[in-house]
């Protein structure tokens, strides 16, 4: 497996990929920080806590495990990931959604080696994750795949054409994870659409489930570990967590705790660092 480290640098790489995130949306003034870090521990343990193989120097290698992000909008977590992992240089990351860099505002496999699916249009990865999955089998390759959906995704029908599809094809190489974070870009997921409890009805579909504080890195880095072991059939992991975690205090100061789709003005940014800081 490519990079383990241990809890303690896991929770250190997570405060600087969060810094990443700050400081690249502010520097782009635009893009979605707020729903990049309620998913940043599970990120930073998929690619830094040994559960995936991967090689930033051959990203196209046919045996790595593969990454979907579906909720595309937070790949400021993902290019903070990669660029830590090394499969391009961390200065790249202050061109995020600027003209010719491929690091543009949703993930574009076709212009950014290592991303595996190009999304952005909620609702399509698990489906993405399911082909990768049976691709896998059908040439007998031992990878996994990892789909991470956010919880408004989760309204989407596709996705749950989806879980019953990975279900028929029993694809135990397949990890599915809902950020839920409780809010989408209109308001809370409960408002919006009361779609909990997930775990409940992922396993009417015949998934294995978990129901994790996706925030706590221990309890990420054991639901990896459950989750990886399992080879009969799909699992999911219900990673409870909050949209902006690690500066929510200027969200609340700002009275908005979704801040959906907006960057922190370079005033706010500087407070969130120094949140992170601490
Ligand atoms: C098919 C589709 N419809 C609408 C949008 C616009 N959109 C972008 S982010 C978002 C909210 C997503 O909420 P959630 O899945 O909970 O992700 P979060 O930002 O909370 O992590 C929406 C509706 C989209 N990208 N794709
Ligand atoms: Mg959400």
């Amino acid at each position: 497996m490519t990079n383990m480290i241990s809890l303690d640098a896991l929770q250190e790489k997570a405060r600087v990929i969060r810094r990443h995130i700050i400081n690249m949306t502010t520097a782009a003034a635009s893009g979605h920080p707020s729903s990049s870090l309620s998913a940043t521990e599970v990120v930073t343990a998929l690619f830094f806590g040994g559960f995936m193989n991967y090689d930033p120097r051959h990203p196209d290698t046919p045996d790595r495990d593969r990454f979907v992000l579906s909720k595309g909008h937070a790949v400021p977590v993902l290019y903070a990931a990669m660029a830590e992992a090394g499969f391009f240089p961390v200065e790249d990351l202050l061109t995020l959604r600027k003209l010719g860099s491929p690091l543009e505002g949703h993930p574009n496999m076709r212009r950014l080696p290592g991303i595996d699916a190009s999304t952005g249009s909620l609702g399509q990865g698990l489906s993405v994750g399911i082909g990768y999955a049976l691709a896998a089998r059908m040439n007998k390759k031992p990878h996994r795949v990892f789909v991470l959906i956010g919880d408004g995704e989760m309204g989407e029908g596709q996705v749950w054409e989806a879980i019953a599809t990975a279900h028929k094809y029993q694809l135990g190489n397949l990890t599915a994870i809902i950020d839920q974070n409780g809010f989408q870009q209109t308001g809370a997921s409960k408002d919006v659409l009361d779609q909990t409890p997930f775990a409940s009805k992922f396993e009417a579909f015949g998934w294995k489930t978990q129901t994790i504080n996706g925030n706590d890195m221990p309890s990420v880095v054991n639901a990896l570990n459950v989750a990886t072991q399992i080879t009969d059939g799909p699992s999911v992991i219900v990673s409870q967590t909050r949209k902006g975690f690690g500066i929510i205090p200027v969200l609340e100061a700002e009275n908005d705790l979704n801040y959906h789709g907006k960057p922190l003005s370079p005033a706010l940014a500087e407070k969130a660092l120094a949140l992170l800081e601490k």
